[in-house]
This record gives structure tokens, sequence and C-alpha cells, in this order.
């Protein structure tokens, strides 16, 4: 039996990579020192996972951006727009839409990598695009691997995963390309098996997906072709089952599949039907995106059971890449220790793996092992820490009552407008404002306790009022207190809830530099008390301008935090929407006329198989409504969503009955809000003007023209002025002149409907 990886974190314990690239951005480094922070890193990360005594060790997982991006410049896939060369500058090009002299580019596209928190950029491919080996970075980091005297077995992004990630700039089959493609795939596979290579992985997740069938029949004439290749080829499969594929993917000519047991472990039945003998089998049985120890016995009996039936070789894996856990529990030193121990970070995680293996191949050995592990699945089974009856009455007060508003939004509408008064196309933003180091300091110093809770108020008041003062001047319309009190919008209200943990340490890559640090909900959820009252209450009592409150819904909580696995998610999210319920009212009652409930991960918890997306969204709506429908009509409620294809789920969001939503549209050019306009989405709308993740600054023409474009399907009384997302990563300077352009924009339509 072999133990293997399917891929690392690669930013770091202490972020060093973030660093080192946002460093490298500000031209405070230069490439030789960033390549060499990156170096160390990657050795690193292998030397700890070495540590465990893998047999392969992933390389190719290492990014300064995104293994995606990585994956298109490796094969030559650079959009015109960016240049013909291929160096560092140009990737960063189009990771950020800047280069190194500050000149603004077009960046790619970045959208959500599956159902998780990651995000990747996506390629673009014309109809005539060609394909050539363009990148030496995983043939020099195997190198640099072999030196260090470990196995390598690198990994690739599948040729059609790739190419059903990318996005098409005109209107053909993007599948035709894969004759083009494959050639470059093949030469990639001969040099790694050139350097002494035995075992490539080969990334192929679409294949949880729904596929039509061209797709699944390219899957048996790409690795029919790749087979000749002079290495062996793992072909990973992650984040889902392959249900009805498993028979065709089980054929494919290739030595070895991997399958997460994880999601689906009923899938095991199904692939042992149709697995041939003479191949390996790898059982992803450690979960690769949550932070829950493993039960090692119950992954000791699925292991047996695969004995039973498969007399192959077996090889044990997390269930996909640890790219979305953190690395290390040890660095928790504050966690509640009974809590801790029910915890397993990356590092931990391999350990976990090794001791499996033992457990089979010399049972005594690994005896002290299974029993720590027991009776930490026992302590966690059986803890009182875990269950509220105080939630529990409240669950089983929820009825459909509760997720209805008073009245339907023709009547909300004309009740919100008659107390708002706003102009046509309001102008507003998407909730916080820039997070200046005099902000996270301030925050920093008052966890650390070097500043009192009197000083800290006061100077977030103060903050604040900088907010407020700036958006008057600016002359938005709706206002926000910026959010400057916050960390993330997520692990803010997890920290303030019940049955939430949050960790010191625990960052998880979500694009590029930028990290996340999910919270941990591990029991029943509820609010001690009010969480956002007085920051809003506070800003409104600055402006006569209506004060939006500031929320995020049960559904992103949930799907951005380390979820329980010891209930359905649903449950999990009908708690979290009962305690975001009273924070609703309270900010009602505190005179707060408009609340924004941001569900921007609603899409994004959809699961891979459309045959379980109704289920989701059936609960994902009524958990939004719950806590949404409990404020009079009066009261005007905001949505926003992030990087979302809509068309596919438009009726649900309709369903949801926010009175406004906004969404992300520019970099599409619009095209994320054809859903809407081909729905009659009958709400109002905010389409984003203002790409906030690229670091220029949009002119008065572009929103122009992008607000006319929405503007010719969206009737103006329904359209809002707003930017694509919150603004809490960009500069203030930067922030001033697109929203001054931005409140022109909105300017220059009003008087030019008359
Ligand atoms: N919170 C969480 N997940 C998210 C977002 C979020 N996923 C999608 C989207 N927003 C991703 N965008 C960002 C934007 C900024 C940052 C992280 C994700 C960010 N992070 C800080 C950093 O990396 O420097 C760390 C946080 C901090 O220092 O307070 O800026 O908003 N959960
Ligand atoms: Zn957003």
């Amino acid at each position: 039996i072999k133990i293997h990886n399917l891929g690392f974190p690669r930013l770091g314990e202490h972020r060093e990579l973030k660093f080192a690239l946002e460093r490298y951005w500000r031209g405070e480094i230069d490439q030789d020192e960033l390549e060499r922070i990156a170096t160390e890193l990657r050795q690193r990360h292998w030397r700890l996972q070495a540590s465990s005594g893998l047999d392969f060790i992933p390389v190719g997982d290492f990014s300064y951006y995104d293994q995606v991006l990585d994956t298109s410049v490796m094969l030559g896939v650079i959009p015109e727009r960016f240049g013909s060369s291929t160096g560092v500058d140009t990737y960063f090009r189009m990771a950020r839409g800047q280069s190194t002299d500050g000149q603004p580019y077009r960046a790619c596209e970045m959208t959500k990598w599956f159902d998780t928190n990651y995000h990747y950029l996506v390629p673009e491919v014309t109809a005539d695009q060609q394909f050539a080996l363009s990148s030496t970075k995983l043939f020099d980091e195997t190198s640099e691997l072999q030196a260090l005297g470990y196995q390598p077995k690198p990994v690739l992004l599948g040729p059609l995963t790739w190419l059903w990630l990318a996005k098409t700039t005109s209107d053909f089959n993007k599948l035709d390309l894969v004759d083009r493609l494959l050639p470059v795939y093949g030469e990639i596979l001969r040099r790694l098996a050139d350097q002494g290579v035995e075992w490539v992985q080969i990334d192929e997740p679409i294949l949880v997906l729904d596929l039509p069938s061209a797709w699944k029949n390219a899957f048996e004439a790409v690795y029919n072709r790749l087979q000749s290749s002079p290495v062996k080829i793992l072909l990973a499969t992650y984040f889902g089952e392959l249900g009805e594929h498993a028979s065709f993917v089980c054929r494919l000519p290739v030595a070895g599949l991997h399958i997460d047991l994880v999601r689906a472990p009923e899938q095991l039945a199904s692939v042992l039907d149709n697995f041939a003998n003479h191949k390996i089998l790898s059982l992803g049985l450690i979960d690769g995106r949550n932070i829950w120890r493993t039960n090692l016995n119950a992954a000791l009996s699925t292991i047996t059971a695969a004995r039973e039936r498969f007399k192959g070789e077996l090889w044990l894996a997390p269930s996909c890449s640890l790219l979305h856990v953190p690395i290390d529990l040890e660095h928790e030193t504050a966690l509640n220790p009974t809590i801790k121990s029910w915890l397993a970070f990356a590092r931990q995680k391999l350990t976990e793996l090794e001791v499996l293996r033992l457990a089979i191949e010399e049972p005594t050995a690994a005896a002290q092992d299974l029993l720590v592990s027991a009776n930490a699945i026992r302590s966690r089974r059986e803890s009182t820490l875990i269950h509220n009856p105080a939630v529990q009455a409240a669950m089983e007060k929820i009825n459909d009552s509760l997720m209805q508003r008073q009245n339907s939004f023709p009547v909300r509408r004309g009740q919100q407008q008659a107390r708002l008064n706003l102009p046509r196309y309001p102008t507003t933003t998407i909730g916080s404002f820039p997070q200046t180091p005099e902000i996270r300091k301030a925050r920093a110093d008052f966890k650390r306790g070097l500043i009192s809770e009197i000083d800290y108020i006061k100077h977030m008041e103060q903050t604040i009022e900088f907010c407020v003062r700036e958006q008057e001047s600016l002359g938005l319309d709706v206002l926000v207190h910026g959010e400057g009190e916050r960390n993330d919008m997520v692990e803010y209200f997890g920290e303030q809830l019940d049955g939430f943990l949050f960790t010191a340490n625990g960052w998880v890559q979500s694009y590029g530099s930028r990290c996340v640090k999910p919270p941990i909900i591990y029991g029943d959820v509820s609010r001690p008390k009010p969480m956002t009252v007085r920051w809003s209450q506070y800003a409104q009592s600055l402006t006569d301008k209506p004060m939006k409150g500031m929320l995020t819904g049960p559904v992103t909580i949930l799907n951005w935090s380390f979820v329980r696995d010891d209930q359905p998610r649903s449950t999990t999210a009908y708690q979290l929407a009962l305690a975001i319920r009273e924070e609703v009212n309270d900010l009602e009652r505190a005179g707060i006329p408009i609340i924004q409930i941001d569900e921007a991960a609603f899409r994004e918890g959809l699961p891979p198989r459309q045959s379980r997306w109704q289920g989701y969204l059936d609960w994902a709506v009524r958990a939004f409504r719950l806590c949404s429908s409990g404020v009079q009509d009066s009261t005007q409620i905001h949505t926003h969503m992030c990087y979302s294809e809509f068309n596919d789920i438009i009726t649900s969001i309709a369903d949801m009955d926010a009175d406004v939503i906004t969404i992300e549209t520019s970099r599409s050019n619009m095209e994320l809000l054809e859903a809407f306009i081909d729905f009659n989405y009958p709400n109002e709308i905010g389409p984003g003007v203002y790409d906030i993740h690229s670091p220029n600054v949009p002119t008065t023409g572009d929103m122009i023209a992008l607000l006319k474009k929405a503007g010719e399907h969206i009737a103006p009384d329904q359209l809002w002025v707003n930017p694509d997302c919150g603004l809490k990563t960009r500069q203030w300077q930067d922030v001033r002149t697109s929203l001054a352009n931005m409140t022109e924009a909105a300017k220059f339509l009003r008087s030019a409907i008359g």
C-alpha cells in the first residue's frame, strides 16, 4: 500500500508567499528575491510532506497565483492583449490586469473552482487557437524535488478539464481544439519521463459533473492517445461522484484512478464493479475540504472492503488537494483543547494517512494511534458542547409563515419609495471601504489587549465618520458604514456566534495572494447578542441619507465555513438563518431602513451534479427567506452575489425575493446580466460597473457604456448603480476617483432620460 498527496497549500503557514508577492507587486523586492522565497517554501513543504512518509510528493501544485493560469501559460494560451512574452510580468498581467510598470490591462476573468472558495483564472481560447509548450516551470520544479531525493508525482490539470473551464471568444465548439492541444500534453509527459518521472497525476475533476456525451467520448479518445506516453498516468477525480460515468472512467487506458470517497463514499462499489486488477486504485479517504479528524476505523473498514474485492494495488490519499485546508493545527495554541482534539489540518491529515498505512501493514504498531483517533471521534460525538436545547426548540418552531414577507414586491416597493425617496439610478456601494493599515492596526491592537475597548470604539467611530463624510461628498445615495471593524465578512460573524470556533492562523488561499480564515462551526448556532447594530446605528446618526446595514447571509456563512459533518448542511443553514434573522430585526428596530444580506457564495454551494441542485436550492432559498422576512414592508432588503453564472438558478434567485440584488458584471461586460433580462427579473437590480478586483480606475465613460448596455433591457426604475463587490482591498485614492466617476455616470443617465 502506498500513500500520496494530491496537492499542498502553497502560501506557507505564515502566508510567506502572500507577503512576498505583495512586496514584489509594490516593487519592494525583485524577481530573484521572489523566486528565492518561493523555492524555500516549496522545499519546506516537500520536506514536511516527506516527513509523513509519503511515497510520492506532488509537484507542480505550487503557483505564484493560480494553477489553472499556470496550465494556460504552459500551453502557450496567452490572449493577444497581454503581448507575446511568457515572462512573469505577462503572467501577473493576466492575473491582475496590471503590469509592473502600472499599465492597465483587461485581466482574465476569475471564477470559483468547482464548489470551493478558491478562484481560478479563466482560460480564453479562440477558434484558431494554437498551442505550444511555453513554460519549463513543471520540469524545473520536478528537478528541484528530485535533487532533494524525493519521488516526484507531477500534477497536471487534465486537457479536458482545462478546456471545459475555458471561455471561448467566439461561437465554436471548443472540444474541436483537443486535437491541437494533445500533442503538447504528449510532449509534457515525454519530457517528464526523460527526467525519470514514473507517475504523473492528471486531474480531471469534471468527471464528477454531468457531461454531454461528446465530452464523455472525448475522454476515451484523449486517454487512448496519451496512453502511448512513457509515464504512468494517475487520473484524479474529486469533489464528488463519478456516478454513471464510473463504467467508462474505469475502462480508460490509464494506470491508476483516484476517487473521492469522502464526498461520495458509495461510489466505491460501482468503481470496484468495473475496475481491472492490473490498475492501481487510489482511495481518497481523508477529507481535503474540511478540518475534522478522520474516523480512521471507518476508513480502515473501507480499505478492508476494497481489498476483499480488489486484488490490485491500493493507494491511500486525501480526497482532493489539501489546498483547501490550513497547514498546521499545532499553531493553534489558544483553542479549547477538547475541540482541538477533534481537528486535523493538512499536516495532521498526512499523519493520518501514515497511520492508516501502518494499520494495514503492521496493525499492532498502529494500535495506539488508532485508539487516540477513536477516542477523539467518540469525544466529539458525545460532547455536550455541540448541543443547545434552546436552538433545538427554535428549530422546531420554523414554519412557512416565517419565510414570507408581509406583502409582495410591488406593494413593498411603493412603501420603500415613499420612505427612502431615492433618485432614479440610485448609487450605492457593496459595503466595505478600504482596510487601511491604521484600521488593521487598531483591530489587531484591540485583539491583543494593547488598547482599551473604549479607545477601540472611538477609533472605529472615527473611521465610520470618515467613511460617511467621504460618501456624502461623493454624492452617493445609499451609504454604508464601511465595515472597518470586520476582518472578513464571514469570520466576523463567526466570532460573535455561539457554536463557532475561530483559529489564529487557519488561512486558506482564496485567490492570488488573498486568503480567508474560515470559521469552524462545531455546534448548534445561536446569537448571544446583537453583532452589528451599534456600528450601523452610529453611522445612521451621522447622516440624513439612508444607511444600509450589512450582514452576511446564512448560506454564505455556511459555504465559507468549515461546517460540522454530523448533521445535514441544511440544518446548520437554518440555525444560521435564525441567528441572522434576529440581527435583521434588531437593525430594523434601530431605525436602519435598508439591510443588505450578502449571499456571495449562494451559487458555489450547488452540488456538482444537477440532479442534486433542486434539493440544495430549496433549503438555501428557504434559509435566506427565513432570515430576511421578519421585517416590515418599508424596510428594503438587499442581497449581493459575486462571480456567479445566474442562468440556471435564476428562478431560485427570484424566489429569494430580495428587494434589490447587486451582482458582479463588469469583467464580463454585462454578460452575467443576461439571465436576469431573459427571466424578466421582477425586482430591482444593481449590475456592477466597477471592477474592484483590478487595481485600475474605471472612467465615467466606461461606466456609462456598461450602464447603457444594462439599460437596453432593464427598466430605468429597476436599475441601481454600484461597484461589482466590496472595496476593502482597494486604496482610498483609487476608490475616491472611481466612485466620483461612478456617481457622474449615474448623473449623466438621469439627465439623459430627462
Ligand atoms: N470572505 C470570504 N470568502 C470570500 C470573500 C470574502 N470569497 C470570495 C471573495 N470574498 C474572495 N475575495 C477576497 C477578497 C479579499 C480578501 C480575501 C478574499 C482579503 N483577505 C485578507 C488578505 O489576504 O490579506 C485577509 C483578511 C484580513 O487580513 O482581514 O483581503 O470576503 N470568507
Ligand atoms: Zn462580491
